[in-house]
């Protein structure tokens, strides 16, 4: 048999079919069984990442191997055999991390808890204040103003009044970024404003807004963008845990309080309640929020309530 081996990428799973991008051509592949066996704590195959395809006589592939991730962008997902590492994206350049200005109502604390995350997963982040349109721009720089402060790249658009697309565009050409958050934010609907043909589904308006909110998008898919690049629209996010993180390791996934733990008198202050702390000096004088203090000491007391 002459099969043809390629290289590309997996941009959807569904249902044990594999959608892998060759140049312009899109190929269902399926998973050669004995990989299957591997890694059961872990996905085997996930969006982003490069796979080696022999491509069958009648179009099909088949996915021969999984080229090491440089990246990963995951989170431990709650499963019947325990926590899983569910990746969600493979390889990412860079995460959006999109809050909405109002309906639903940014939770920082979850922002915050995402920053931590991608902080230690060492991933690039753009903020992403959408809905602009419904408290106007000067609330919506008030509501986000500390993470510009601390270093933050960060965008304010409106889906729905098409602002600022140019610039999130801008930001997305030539890289492979995840568009995440929690639902209902607007992820979708930004998505649609770049790439207009893609036609993503959108979540209805609802006038009481449920806090658990119902998700419209179900599967993760990587998008081609006309510019160069591939954005991935997502599920959206309603928990995130912190695993296997040192509460003294937290110093280090906040910008604004890394720089100040060597002026502490303790080596292994916590920032809480020692003497002479120049973390708390910090927020008594008002160069760390008190918001993001308050994240940052739920965080280290392990409080997963948010
Ligand atoms: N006013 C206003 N409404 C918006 C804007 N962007 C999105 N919406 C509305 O917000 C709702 C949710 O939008 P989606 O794009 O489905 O949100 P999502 O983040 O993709 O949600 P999930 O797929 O569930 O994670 C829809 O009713 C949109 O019309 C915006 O900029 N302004
Ligand atoms: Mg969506
Ligand atoms: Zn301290």
């Amino acid at each position: 048999m002459t099969d043809t081996k390629l290289n590309g990428l997996v941009t959807r799973l569904q249902a044990g079919f594999y959608t892998i991008q060759v140049d312009d051509r899109e190929i269902t592949c399926r998973l050669r069984g004995r990989h299957k066996k591997n890694r059961l704590n872990e996905d085997i195959v996930a969006v982003g990442d490069w796979a080696e395809i022999y491509l069958l006589k009648d179009g099909s592939g088949v996915i021969e191997e999984i080229h090491p991730r440089e990246k990963i962008f995951f989170r431990m997902a709650p499963s019947a055999r325990g926590e899983y590492k569910q990746i969600l994206l493979a390889n990412p350049d860079q995460v959006m991390l999109i809050f909405s200005c109002t309906d639903p109502e940014p939770s920082l604390r979850m922002l915050d808890r995402f920053l931590v995350i991608t902080e230690k997963q060492n991933i690039p982040v753009v903020i992403v204040a959408n809905k602009i349109d419904l408290v106007g721009i000067r609330a919506a720089r008030k509501l986000f103003s500390e993470y510009p402060k601390i270093g933050y790249e960060m965008l304010f658009t409106s889906a729905k009044k098409k602002r600022n697309i140019d610039k999130l565009k801008k930001c997305l050409t030539g890289k492979i970024s995840a568009f995440s958050g929690p639902s209902g934010v607007g992820k979708s609907s930004l998505l649609n404003q770049v790439q207009p043909n893609l036609g993503l589904s959108i979540g209805r308006l609802k006038k009481t807004s449920s806090k658990k909110g119902r998700h419209t998008t179900v599967v993760r898919q990587l998008f081609p963008l006309d510019e160069g690049g591939f954005v991935a629209d997502m599920p959206g996010l309603r928990s995130l845990s912190l695993w296997d993180t040192e509460p003294e390791e937290l110093d280090g996934y906040f910008p604004e309080i890394r720089g100040l733990v060597a002026d502490c008198r303790f080596n292994d202050c916590s920032h809480i309640n020692e003497p002479d702390c120049a973390v708390k000096q910090a927020v008594e004088n008002g160069k760390i929020s008190t918001q993001r203090y308050d994240s940052y000491v739920r965080l280290r007391l392990g409080d997963d309530d948010y």
